[in-house]
């Protein structure tokens, strides 16, 4: 994701004939403009329009928006804010409007330098959605006049019309993506319920709300935080138990930059601290999460040392140690951001880093002073965590020594396979012992590995890291991929390019596969996010009649083989209950050969990151209303999970 922000430029003098070429260019080359045509570029031209009302909200015109998704896969996007201007431009013969919609590079404000805040993937405006759309229309209320204008693939079908009285003001645009354009046309609910309420989260007092109005499935979402991102931390911490009550949260200006911090601890190990520049997020993190670190950590420890809660002769605590367990918020809005890296997702002002800092710093200070428990609490969970950082580097230490001096030392349990070029292999993590046995007769020798699993395997959401490293399933599965973990982690390394998870078809197996996912999420989220971790689908049912076998991988399979075969006594149906009641040959024609099987590939989507970690949160953490809650309103997922 990256976001370039569009400095408003002021010769709206540019001609037509440019004017067109323009949008010409965004039709050949969606790509450049969008990132992607696929199902997430899709999506970005509903944020792409969205961020304009937003946009209309921070400036302060703007209390609601509502979003739907139409019948015919149309959206309508529609706010209460004062109404693109519809006037003629004397110098340039064409309406503000107009000029939203046709040239590139155009939005955010009129007159005045300003900037667009909020900006979508590149902050490519109106202009863009229009362009790839087959038709855009445009409905402006404004000084009792409602106002109107259709474009067909981003060309004006005539002048602005008036349409009629209104009553109030505000914006309204319809478009329909273009079909020629996009791989995919029909959107997903929850895709853009995700980012509509992590809008809200952002934009505190802004309601949002989402329709779909498509046949057969019309449903609703309402979003409105009046405590903005502190809600967002409680929403994020629903799943835990919270160390102390309050929420901590300060906002501030320095210069062009505004600041907005929130935070809690909980009683878990994981930290969770969600950067967002502009209202986008920033995985990559940058200089503004580094600021929010350096605040952090010497106000911890002035204050520890201060008030004696860290004695003289101890060592200073790190940060990774006071953010142990930590949910925050980190939002900050800035004019001209600049991304770096790789993936361009890393905020490189440096002005960032000290305004964070300063802010923070302050009111953390100040919070401290007023909540002498809220201190002390954090303190001594730090200290925990210090302790817990000391054994898990002398554990980790001697993984790292052994590996080094074994030549990597594969697990026993392991049945690795010969060939040795990881885009050829992949390993089998099987659970139990009697189906790994069947999975190693079974399997391919040459690119095929085995690596059973005893029982369950540690939930990582609820351990220490010392705790987690001296887990024996957990160091097989690190060795054996060979990639090290969390800093260490090294993707060249990794020794096969499928990881499939090969577990039951039953409650417990989900479960079991859900415990690994967490675990590769929290240790090697490369693993997922490159594509590398699959699951496997053994079959629930096994049919035989006259000899030939049919196998259905759920109910609907199973009634389509009965009705094309016919109910008759001759029929055997056998139900699996687990992967062991396959011999090496049905469970090699069934679920293991690469010809025949069905893997179901594990996708981590950066639109989707501070949601996800929430959903590992619940479904592995501690409380169990959030977890009921989750499953009944995901019974897609749980289908697929059968949790
Ligand atoms: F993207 C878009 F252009 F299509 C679009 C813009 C879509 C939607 C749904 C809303 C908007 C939008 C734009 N909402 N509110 C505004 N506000 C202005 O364009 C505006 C109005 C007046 C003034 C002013 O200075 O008087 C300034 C601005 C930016």
């Amino acid at each position: 994701m990256d976001i370039e922000n569009t400095k408003v430029e002021h010769e709206y003098g540019a001609d037509q004939i440019q004017v067109l070429e323009g949008l010409e260019a965004v039709r050949k080359r969606p790509g450049m403009y969008i990132g992607t045509t696929s199902l997430r570029g899709l999506h970005h031209l509903v944020y792409e329009i969205v961020d304009n009302s937003v946009d209309e909200a921070l400036a302060g015109y703007c209390t609601e928006i509502d979003v739907s998704i139409n019948p015919d896969n149309s959206i309508t996007v529609i706010d209460n804010g004062r109404g693109i201007p519809v006037d003629i431009n004397h110098q340039t013969g064409v309406s503000a409007l107009e000029l939203v919609f046709t040239k590139l590079h155009a939005g955010g404000k009129f007159g005045g330098g300003g900037y667009k805040v909020s900006g979508g993937l590149h902050g490519v405006g109106a202009s863009v959605v229009n362009a790839l759309s087959t038709w855009l229309e445009v409905i402006v209320k404004h000084e009792g006049k409602k106002y109107f204008q259709h474009y067909d693939r981003g060309t004006a079908a005539g002048e602005i019309k008036t349409i009629g009285e209104a009553e109030g003001t505000g914006t309204e645009v319809t478009f329909l993506p273009d079909p020629e354009i996009f791989e995919e046309t029909v959107f997903d609910y929850d895709t853009l319920k995700r980012r509509l309420r992590e809008m809200a989260f952002l934009t505190k007092g802004l309601k949002i709300n989402l329709h779909d109005k498509r046949e057969g499935q019309e449903r609703n979402n309402e979003f409105h935080y009046a405590g903005g991102i502190i809600e967002y931390v409680k929403y994020l911490n629903k799943a835990n138990s919270a160390l102390y009550p309050e929420i901590f949260y300060c906002e501030g200006q320095v210069g062009e930059i505004t600041v907005e911090v929130a935070m809690q601890h909980n009683d878990g190990y994981n930290e969770s601290v969600n950067g967002f520049v502009n209202n986008i997020i920033t995985p990559e993190g940058g200089t503004h999460i580094v600021g929010f670190r350096s605040a952090l950590t010497k106000t911890f420890n002035d204050y520890g040392k201060k008030n004696k809660l860290i004695k003289d002769n101890e060592e200073n605590l790190s940060g990774e140690d006071i953010r142990e367990g930590l949910t925050a918020i980190v939002s900050i809005k800035i004019p001209e951001p600049q991304f770096e890296g790789q993936t361009k997702q890393k905020l490189g002002n440096s002005e960032a880093k000290g305004a964070v800092e300063s802010v923070l710093s302050q009111k953390l200070v100040y919070f401290l002073e007023q909540n002498p428990s809220f201190g002390k609490l954090i303190i001594e969970k730090s200290l925990l965590a210090q302790r817990a950082r000391e054994a898990a580097r002398k554990a980790k230490e001697l993984t790292r020594r052994k590996t080094a001096l074994d030549g990597m030392s594969l697990p026993g349990k392991l049945a690795d396979c010969s060939d040795k070029n990881p885009e050829n292999c992949e390993i089998f993590i099987v659970e139990g012992d009697s189906a790994g046995g069947s999975a190693k007769t079974a399997r391919s020798r040459a690119t095929q590995a085995i690596l059973p699993l005893r029982g369950k395997i540690l939930n990582v959401e609820k351990a220490r890291l010392d705790h987690i490293l001296s887990n024996a399933e957990i160091r097989a599965m690190i060795t054996a991929f060979g990639t090290g973990i969390h800093e260490d982690f090294d993707i060249s390394k990794l020794r096969y390019h499928k990881i499939i998870i090969m577990t039951d078809a039953d409650v417990d197996g989900a479960h079991i596969a859900t415990l690994l996912l967490t675990f590769f999420y929290r240790f090697m989220p490369e693993l997922i996010k490159q594509g590398y971790v699959y699951l496997a689908m053994p079959p629930l049912y096994k049919v035989e009649k006259n000899k030939n076998v049919w196998y259905a991988y759920n109910d609907d399979e199973l009634n389509k083989i009965m009705l094309e075969i016919g109910r008759d006594q001759n029929n055997k149906v056998q139900r699996y209950k687990g992967l062991g009641e396959m011999d090496p040959e049905q469970l090699w024609e069934t679920t293991m050969d690469p010809e025949k099987r069905i893997l179901k590939k594990v996708n981590m989507d950066d639109d989707a990151l501070s949601e996800l970690d929430l959903t590992f949160k619940i479904l592995m953490g501690d409380e169990v209303e959030p977890r009921r809650e989750f499953i009944e309103n995901n019974a897609k997922f749980v289908e697929n999970l059968d949790i």
